[in-house]
């Protein structure tokens, strides 16, 4: 232990990870290739990726946002979740938001509460399943919201910029949430963090025409960095990741670089009844974000998806020849909320009753979707 000590730190989590290598069958060949971008992540952190790119020849790990928190017509009942209510099972991958923790708001803005979802991600975590959250972040130029750009909001964060300290006060804050993440035995709990997403869309101020490649490329670093070494966070696997996209340049134009992602995403809606437009598109999309995660050796994911559940089949007729098709970690369905103050009724995994309810049980069924069963066979952090 003593000679242990005297190593450094990115040597002793090399030496860590051979020896989790070890226990999850991969060649020691594939050593590098399954460590993470930080050079100094945790054990746990190591063991997760070692795992899921073990897993992701295995099957794909259905996932949703806020499932523990709320479904369609119920909030904050203990061990609920509509996927368990239709399936007995809950998912692999458990999505949760931390907008508006910026602001030291109480409840993030989804109204919900940060103290209950330190507990919703405890739990999850003892179960074994997997941690991803995202972050729409305020615009720190404006005090607007995530959804108002504003011409140089991203040059204002920058180092330089007029609003970098302050912007920095709020990484201060993530990394003060992350750090309180913990298992009950003490250990930091492994996440896999989205931050600035749907990067090539306009509609956020940190994504599309609103910002240039450079700066987009600038900022991630930074904020990365930040936590990374000024923060000492070393539990996060980081995942980069577009919304539709026209080819492979569109897709990497912005991209910070190996050192900074271990995940590289997509998120894709099925927003209208054209079925066959919606297969042509994710189907090109899919084998262009195969071809580059494979290149830069990460792994390729469906960050967010929402299908067209009009189709009593969508699960069984619709997504699972595309999940055959492709190799996928996870595949996010976004969140559950009901009908919205706005009038809009919004849910993306059937609920009881509903008219999918059956067909995503033979989904469920499928040996290629993993669910939290599937993963608790698996000790994906040892
Ligand atoms: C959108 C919608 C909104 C929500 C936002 C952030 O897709 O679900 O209702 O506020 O995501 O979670």
């Amino acid at each position: 232990m003593i000679a242990l000590k005297r190593l450094p730190y990115g040597f002793v989590c090399r030496i860590w990870a051979l020896i989790i290598l070890a226990g999850t069958g991969l060649p020691a060949a594939l050593s590098q290739t399954v460590l993470p971008s930080d050079p100094k992540a945790t054990p746990q952190t190591i063991a997760l990726n070692a795992h899921l790119k073990k897993l992701v020849s295995k099957g794909v790990m259905i996932g949703h946002q806020d499932d523990l928190a709320y479904g369609v017509q119920w909030r904050y009942e203990a061990g609920r979740s509509d996927i368990h209510d239709v399936t007995g099972d809950y998912p692999a991958v458990y999505g949760w938001e931390i907008g508006g923790i910026e602001n030291d708001d109480p409840v993030n803005l989804d109204s919900v509460p940060f103290t209950a979802m330190k507990t919703f991600i405890r739990e999850a975590h003892e179960r074994g399943g997997i941690i991803t959250i995202s972050w729409h972040l305020h615009n720190p130029l404006t005090g607007k919201s995530a959804w108002e750009p504003a011409a140089e909001t991203v040059a204002s964060i920058l180092p330089g910029g007029k609003k970098h300290a302050y912007f920095t006060t709020w990484l201060d804050k993530v990394a003060g949430f992350f750090n309180s993440l913990r298992s009950k035995s003490g250990d930091l709990i492994p996440i896999i963090f989205r931050p600035f997403h749907e990067l090539n869309g306009d509609w956020f101020w940190w994504g599309g025409k609103n910002c240039t490649a450079t700066e987009f490329k600038q900022l991630w670093r930074f904020t990365i960095n930040y936590l990374r070494n000024k923060k000492q966070i070393h539990h996060l696997l980081i995942a980069y990741n577009t919304d539709r996209f026209a080819g492979r340049d569109e897709y990497l134009q912005k991209y910070p670089g190996n050192e900074w992602v271990d995940i590289m995403g997509l998120d894709i809606y099925q927003r209208d009844n054209s079925q066959q437009q919606f297969l042509t598109d994710i189907n090109r999309m899919l084998t262009t974000l195969d071809s580059v995660a494979q290149e830069n050796d990460k792994l390729p994911a469906l960050t967010e998806f929402g299908g067209n559940l009009t189709y009593t089949d969508w699960w069984t007729g619709t997504f699972l020849p595309v999940l055959l098709k492709h190799r996928l970690s996870y595949a996010l369905a976004w969140r559950n909320a009901g009908r919205k103050a706005n009038g809009e009724f919004e849910y993306y995994v059937p609920y009881k009753g509903e008219r999918t309810a059956n067909d995503f049980k033979l989904f469920y069924e499928h040996p290629i979707t993993l669910f939290q069963k599937d993963l608790n066979k698996e000790y994906l952090y040892k």
